[in-house]
């Protein structure tokens, strides 16, 4: 990409700028939630869509001036729907973890409980880790794999919990879990209870979209709330998406399913939030219709045949992985069982060869967070530069070879950038235009 305006008027952020790209351009990116945009997106968050107040939902706002950023709002809205199958979406909220504080505003009162996964077995902070906000507000109960060895779910524990618990949310959702859930028996067992069945799909929106991964809404989940920005490869961001027609946000409806559209978007605002950045609703405008492609459809099978089979060559190599193995994009390497060394000393060892991935606890992890027994790494990036097979296998060897050291990082490093080159980032690296 070229720059001509901010080498000259802010030199030293444009040097970071160039930097990171450089960065993004010679190394080779496994962090799981993480991806590279395509040009268009990153024009369309350039734009100055960044000047305008927005507050309120299309045709309702509480400022004047509203032609185009209706109409770009309206847009995103109506490609969300129609790429989730979804009636309802409201694309403003900030990050995931807004949009999840939005929907359990939107439906529980304080004190009220939520059955959601053990952060330690995959669960995701905002889904109540004692540290949070939310954790404060809610009552937050846990459900758990029943064998880390297949990562299948307890669900009959789950179900247990959920007659003996009564939460008013049944919350579906990961951030470190390998395998796929089974979203109708989430829904039978919401159903037996009245509860609302909410999945958080950040992590896999675009497999979703790109159908390679089943739809908790098509399964009968009530609402979904997810990233813009991980496999959906979008700008970063959120979305809720639900089933009901939303009605006037300005009047405070009953608390009923046929009223949570209404709900959630009096949660964002003004409930949670103020002013939607309108810049980053253009570029999700822009990365939903690419979602919507045989290209991405594509592209997200990539994602999980190349995760399967990263995951199948460390383990011929010798090495532990929770559940043995993976059926969407990342994978749970137990690096203390797989080398002797924890999580964070892998991490580090391997970014030194050009390699990023993150530290991560494995279940019921014995060690404490900042050096825990695993990393996790994952594939849509790698994808995103075309990345396949054959490099997935060289990949796991050289994740190998660094960790029993018996590669210099020096050396990989060179190798990495020689593959990273010959398959670029989708805008390159940043020069002065
Ligand atoms: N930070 C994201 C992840 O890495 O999974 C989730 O919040």
């Amino acid at each position: 990409m070229k720059y001509s305006v901010l080498p000259i008027s802010d030199p030293e952020v444009y040097e970071m700028v160039k930097g990171e790209s450089i960065r993004e351009s010679e190394g080779l990116e496994l962090i799981p939630s993480e991806n590279y945009v395509s040009e268009a997106v990153l024009e369309a968050l350039g734009t100055l869509f960044t000047n305008k107040y927005a507050e309120g939902t299309p045709g309702r706002r509480y400022y004047g001036g509203q032609t185009y950023t209706d109409q770009i709002e309206s847009l995103a809205i109506n490609r969300a729907k129609a790429l989730f199958g979804a009636d309802h979406a409201n694309v403003q909220p900030l990050s995931g973890a807004a949009a999840n504080l939005c929907v359990y505003s939107a439906w529980l009162d304080v004190g009220d409980t939520v059955l959601a996964m053990d952060l330690g077995h995959g669960g995701h902070l905002t889904h109540g880790a004692p540290v949070t906000f939310a954790a404060k507000a809610f009552n937050f109960i846990r459900y758990k794999m029943k064998d880390i060895h297949t990562g299948e779910i307890d669900y009959d524990h789950l179900e247990a919990l959920a007659l003996e618990h009564k939460p008013k949310i049944i919350l579906a959702g990961f951030s470190a879990y390998p395998r796929d859930l089974d979203y109708k028996r989430f829904v039978a067992i919401a159903e037996k209870i009245g509860a609302v069945a909410m999945a958080d799909m950040a992590h896999i929106a675009g497999l979703i979209a790109a159908g390679v991964l089943a739809n908790p809404l098509k399964a009968g989940f009530h609402v979904m709330t997810t990233t813009t920005h991980k496999t959906l490869r979008g700008p970063r961001g959120a979305m809720i998406l639900s089933r009901g027609i939303a009605g006037n946000p300005l009047k405070a409806p009953e608390k009923t399913l046929a009223n949570l559209p209404t709900l959630i978007d009096r949660a964002v605002f003004p409930g949670l939030q103020g002013g939607p950045h309108m810049h980053q609703i253009a570029a999700i405008a822009v990365a939903l219709k690419e979602a919507s492609t045989p290209a991405f459809q594509q592209y997200g099978a990539d994602v999980v045949a190349n995760a399967k089979q990263l995951a199948a060559r460390l383990m011929e190599k010798g090495c532990e992985l929770v559940t043995n193995g993976t059926s969407n994009h990342l994978i749970m390497l137990n690096t203390m069982a797989s080398f002797g060394k924890n999580g964070a000393e892998i991490q580090e060892l391997l970014e030194s060869a050009g390699i990023t991935l993150n530290k991560n606890a494995v279940p019921d992890d014995p060690l404490p967070p900042f050096k825990p027994s695993g990393v996790r790494l994952g594939t849509p990036a790698a994808t995103s530069r075309g990345l396949k097979a054959a490099h997935m296998d060289q990949i796991a060897d050289w994740i190998v070879a660094l960790a029993r050291q018996e590669a210099a990082p020096e050396d990989v490093r060179k190798l990495v950038r020689q593959m990273c080159l010959a398959h670029p980032t989708p805008s390159g690296l940043v020069e002065r235009g």
